[in-house]
């Protein structure tokens, strides 16, 4: 049995409908973030020793990392789903993009959420932090153009990973010039297991 460690609000809510999406049986062990510093439980560092979410254990194997358990799980449960084959021309891309979401396009989302909280002694990093944004954020609506999903002509892990950038970065106000992004995110957020992994998960306030 899959077990997800799952912290509300949390990119833990990625694994949830990833595993929607590939119809497989999984539990789910709740963590519930702290109401003032917003923070994980120390009951989290237990299962892993950063004390972050998400987490799996499949059969006795820990998998932290999000993009790392979403590769996990695509390459052992995916029956052909989810991920394109290695040998097609859609492979790199899609490695990009999975990859991306969580190594680059976070990095502008998280500064802002930080440093928002230091209101004008953050004044200095603002023009850097909203060209940064601009950057990231044109990049991923400039290469989605008109297509539905990030590679190739259906749902991958890499817009599993995406749009938990685009719900964070939507909750802090940032994706509002960005039309075509706005819309894809709806479009995944509309998909039935996406709706079914929210119903199993719990309060969700993001996106
Ligand atoms: N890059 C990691 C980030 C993990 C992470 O920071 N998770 C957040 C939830 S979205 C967390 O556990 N925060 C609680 C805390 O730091 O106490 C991943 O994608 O798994």
């Amino acid at each position: 049995m899959i077990t997800v460690h799952h912290l509300n609000n949390s990119r833990s809510q990625r694994i949830l409908w990833l595993l929607e999406e590939l119809g497989q049986d999984y539990e789910i062990k709740r963590y519930q973030r702290d109401a003032t510093t917003n923070l994980a439980p120390d009951s989290l560092k237990a299962v892993h020793p950063l004390g972050k979410s998400p987490v799996i254990n499949d059969n006795g194997v820990a998998v932290a990392e999000s993009g790392a358990i979403v590769e996990y799980l695509i390459r052992k449960y995916g029956r052909d789903k989810l991920m394109p084959a290695e040998d097609s021309a859609d492979f790199v891309p899609y490695l990009h993009w999975l990859h991306y979401a969580e190594g680059s396009a976070m990095l502008p989302v998280m500064l802002t959420l930080y440093t928002m909280r230091l209101g004008d002694a953050a004044a200095p990093l603002r023009p850097r932090l909203e060209s940064e944004t601009r950057n990231h954020f044109g990049y991923l609506e400039h290469e989605l153009g008109t297509r539905d999903f990030f590679v190739g002509d259906c749902l991958t892990g890499a817009d599993i990973q995406i749009t938990f950038v685009l719900e964070a970065a939507k909750s802090l106000g940032l994706l509002t010039p960005f039309k075509g992004l706005m819309a894809y995110l709806a479009r995944m957020q509309a998909r039935d297991a996406y709706k079914r992994g929210i119903e199993r998960g719990g309060q969700y306030d993001l996106g």
